[in-house]
């Protein structure tokens, strides 16, 4: 076991309260593309030039036809051991938060309980007019772009760039980083704000911050600890090196 994986679990074996921050590399290996990897892209599209309300009101048609296009392979993914391994570590520390900048809804069906969908969800939709959400689950969609049963224009149910974060999500993520003592970030470039300033936060609070990725981002300068490999093989070896130490105590 490497020398800072070992570092990572003998954190943790002291931690009272962990947050766990995922991002598009933890779905990766659930055949989802990440924003920025060299899958990323769509008919040379880049998601900053879609995932925006300007683009919506111009094109609301190719805005949905890339939701159509990820929604399809979302419809097909599972879960990976990474999703799995965070579920896990739920279990080991009640409490635990989870705040994810993705909106495929993988983590949501290991049945984890504290999750924040900070950037919200691909599976709702909501009414243009009056913001009324619903579960929009057809793939592919029967109309493009799907309207409400108002006829106004139905939207992901997402926050797309230039947008805010709703206060009320925020301010719990903010409460959850006041309460940690330990932060995990996986799988994120550490680039989208105000996420990426969360370790940072973490940090400045006095916490431990333990990075998951295959390569040094931004966070990297931040983390005490970074673990650098695949999310799906990590976070398991994670778990499980938890176990084998309370096996010994
Ligand atoms: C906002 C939903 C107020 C849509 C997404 C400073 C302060 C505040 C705002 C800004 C600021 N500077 C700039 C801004 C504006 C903007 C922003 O941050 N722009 C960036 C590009 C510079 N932020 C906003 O607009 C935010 N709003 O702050 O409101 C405001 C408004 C206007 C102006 C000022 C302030 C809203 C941002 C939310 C955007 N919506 N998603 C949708 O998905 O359809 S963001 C999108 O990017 C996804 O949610 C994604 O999760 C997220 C972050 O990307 P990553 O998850 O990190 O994915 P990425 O591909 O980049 O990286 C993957 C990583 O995984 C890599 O590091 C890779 O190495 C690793 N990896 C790959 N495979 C694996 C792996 N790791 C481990 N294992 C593997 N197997």
């Amino acid at each position: 076991m490497s020398n800072e994986m070992e570092r990572a679990i003998e954190r943790l074996r002291t931690t009272k309260s962990l947050l766990v921050i995922t991002g598009a590399g933890i779905s990766a290996e659930s055949g989802i593309p990440t924003f920025r990897g060299d899958d990323g892209l769509w008919q040379n599209y880049r998601a900053e030039e879609l995932a925006t309300p300007w683009a919506f009101e111009r094109d609301p048609v190719t805005v949905w036809k890339w939701y159509d296009w990820r929604r399809g392979i979302i419809g097909k993914a599972e879960p990976n051991p990474g999703h799995h391994a965070i579920k896990r570590l739920e279990e080991m520390f009640p409490g635990l938060f989870l705040i994810t900048q993705n909106v495929d809804g993988l983590h949501g069906r290991t049945g984890i309980k504290n999750i924040i969908e900070i950037h919200g969800n691909l599976w709702r939709v909501r009414c243009s007019r009056d913001g009324r959400t619903s579960m929009l689950m057809d793939v592919p969609l029967k109309s493009i772009p799907p309207r409400c049963e108002c006829g106004e224009l139905l939207r992901p149910d997402v926050v797309w760039f230039g947008e805010s974060i709703l206060s009320d999500v925020l301010q719990m993520s903010y409460n959850a980083m006041s309460l940690c003592d330990t932060l995990m970030v996986v799988g994120t470039s550490g680039v989208v704000y105000p996420v990426a300033s969360f370790p940072e936060n973490v940090k400045g609070n006095g916490g431990f911050v333990i990075e998951v990725n295959l390569e040094p981002t931004p966070i990297t300068n931040v983390a005490d600890v970074s673990l650098f490999g695949k999310s799906g093989d990590i976070l398991p070896a994670i778990v499980e090196g938890i176990v084998r130490q309370q096996a010994k105590n």
